[in-house]
């Protein structure tokens, strides 16, 4: 399949290894092949995204049998689960209905899937309600992974190192499916943890900024870091001390990318080029950007008019799983971010439009599905959940509640029980009531003061 270029190719020594455990890219393509059998004619095929070798395996194999792969996280409690199962169509789901045994092998051979074909449908949260299913295309895929490829001359040589979920775009499509399309061998430390990183002797690393800030506060894992290549940050803001610290002790500056669930990566800065502190780069092959304002006018590109991010490309969605209306207006998509452009193409993520988008430790949080959640909870009469500023994960969750007869580690828990534990409330705060408007809107930004 042409999305797995480097594992199908004859001459390209790829291994995967995760927590520990590896295969050569023969055994792993062998092993995902076992997978394809089991599953081939399924339309839509669901995978338990364990930070394991059995995703890997689950996932590389439900590709090649051509069905669409659900990662689900593996946090997920069951109503997050079972929305996902629903809505997707997934007709059964690997690592649970169907075991994943790594030592399998077959041989049978696979046509491989159109560019147009889905290839993945990745959940991820909006504003309001639940997480929606973002259609990827293989065509899509190929694009966004060639494209970050190229920025960071990222090559079979290279040996990759991460520990980042398996169910969202940085972990599984740019830390597995890049790896396995650049034939690159990839080192999965099972959870991102600066010692792991340390030890793992990669050339590339990957990392959110929560990740980058552990590493610099364990001096020796990140001075560890120096024979890499490159390290790079991407899936939230990296706060410029961070940058700092991290060049200071690993002797790398950082490159930074900024992407979405729904877009891949469209912007970044280069292996070879500049790296700007606060600034994630120009647009990477086959991406236009621009700003719009409230007023539907374009702001001016010099640095400081602030403006709403749009962008195009190959490697955008193809649609939301279920919905009708395009989420595209002639090839653009509006990100909801907020960002300047300067005279020389630089864009810096200013940050979003929208309060009701939260990322925690690099995971999107809506902060709508939260309080869905915590009004489930028969104590609970009155919600409201909001980003506040955190030092190590970015932004956390904190809900201001009213309720009676309910503490707050039992809020903290039925959330982390109920959708995943990543959405859990860091904090939760009981108040007598929420700050309305006079139309009874609650008014978050009197909470987060
Ligand atoms: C804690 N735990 C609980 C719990 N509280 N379990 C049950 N109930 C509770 N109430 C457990 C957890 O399961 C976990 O177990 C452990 O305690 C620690 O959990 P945590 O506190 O949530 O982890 P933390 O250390 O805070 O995680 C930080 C982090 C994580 C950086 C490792 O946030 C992370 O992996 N972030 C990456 C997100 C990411 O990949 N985003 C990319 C989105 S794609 P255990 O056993 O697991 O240790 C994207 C596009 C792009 O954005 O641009 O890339
Ligand atoms: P997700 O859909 O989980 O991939 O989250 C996408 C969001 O993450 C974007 O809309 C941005 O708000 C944020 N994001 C991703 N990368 C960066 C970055 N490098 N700097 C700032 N924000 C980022």
């Amino acid at each position: 399949m042409r999305l797995l270029a480097g594992l199908t190719g004859s001459d390209v020594p790829a291994a995967v290894a995760v927590a520990g455990r590896a295969l050569s890219a023969e055994a792993l393509l062998a092993a995902a092949t076992a997978v394809a059998d089991d599953v081939h004619g399924a339309a839509t095929v669901a995978v338990d995204a364990t930070p394991t070798l059995e995703t890997v395996v689950a996932v590389t194999g439900a590709l090649l049998s051509g069905a669409a792969v659900v990662p689900v996280p593996a946090d997920a409690g069951p109503a997050e689960r079972d929305h996902i199962l629903r809505d997707s169509g997934a007709v059964l789901v690997l690592g649970r209905d169907v075991p994943v045994d790594v030592r399998r092998r077959s041989a049978t051979a696979y046509a491989p899937p159109a560019g147009d074909d889905t290839a993945l449908v990745m959940y991820t949260s909006g504003t309001t309600g639940a997480p929606k299913g973002v259609v990827l295309t293989h065509a899509a895929v190929e694009a966004g992974v060639d494209a970050v490829a190229e920025a960071w001359d990222w090559t079979a040589d290279d040996r990759l190192v991460h520990g980042l979920p398996l169910f969202h775009v940085h972990g599984l499509i740019l830390g597995v499916l890049g790896a396995l399309r650049r034939g690159s061998p990839l080192v999965h430390t099972g959870r991102p943890h600066p010692a792991r990183y340390a030890a793992a002797g990669g050339t590339l690393y990957f990392g959110v900024p929560t990740v980058w800030s552990r590493v610099c506060a364990e001096p020796a894992a990140a001075r560890a870091l120096r024979r890499a290549r490159l390290l790079v940050s991407g899936s939230a803001p990296l706060p410029v001390p961070v940058f700092e610290r991290l060049s200071a002790l690993s002797g790398h500056r950082p490159v930074e990318r900024y992407g979405m669930t729904e877009t891949l990566i469209t912007v970044s800065s280069r292996a070879g080029g500049e790296r700007r502190p606060g600034h994630v780069g120009v647009p990477v092959r086959g991406v236009r950007t621009r700003l719009t304002r409230d007023d539907g006018t374009e702001p001016p590109a010099d640095g400081e008019t602030i403006g709403e991010l749009w962008v195009s490309g190959p490697m955008l969605l193809r649609r939301y799983h279920g919905s009708a209306e395009p989420p595209t207006d002639h090839g653009w998509f509006r990100t909801g971010d907020l960002a300047t452009i300067g005279p020389d193409g630089w864009h810096r993520i200013v940050g979003r439009a929208s309060t009701d988008l939260i990322k925690c430790g690099g995971f999107r949080i809506g902060a709508g599905e939260v309080e869905d959640a915590l009004l489930t909870h028969p104590a609970v009469r009155e919600a409201a959940v909001v980003g506040t500023p955190d030092a190590d994960l970015g932004e956390a969750v904190t809900a201001f509640v009213v309720a009676d007869g309910v503490g707050e580690r039992d809020l903290i828990d039925f959330v982390a029980g109920h959708l995943s534990v990543h959405k859990r409330p860091r904090s939760v705060h009981f108040v007598d009531s929420l700050p309305r408007n006079a139309m009874g809107k609650v008014q978050k930004k009197r909470l987060m003061l």
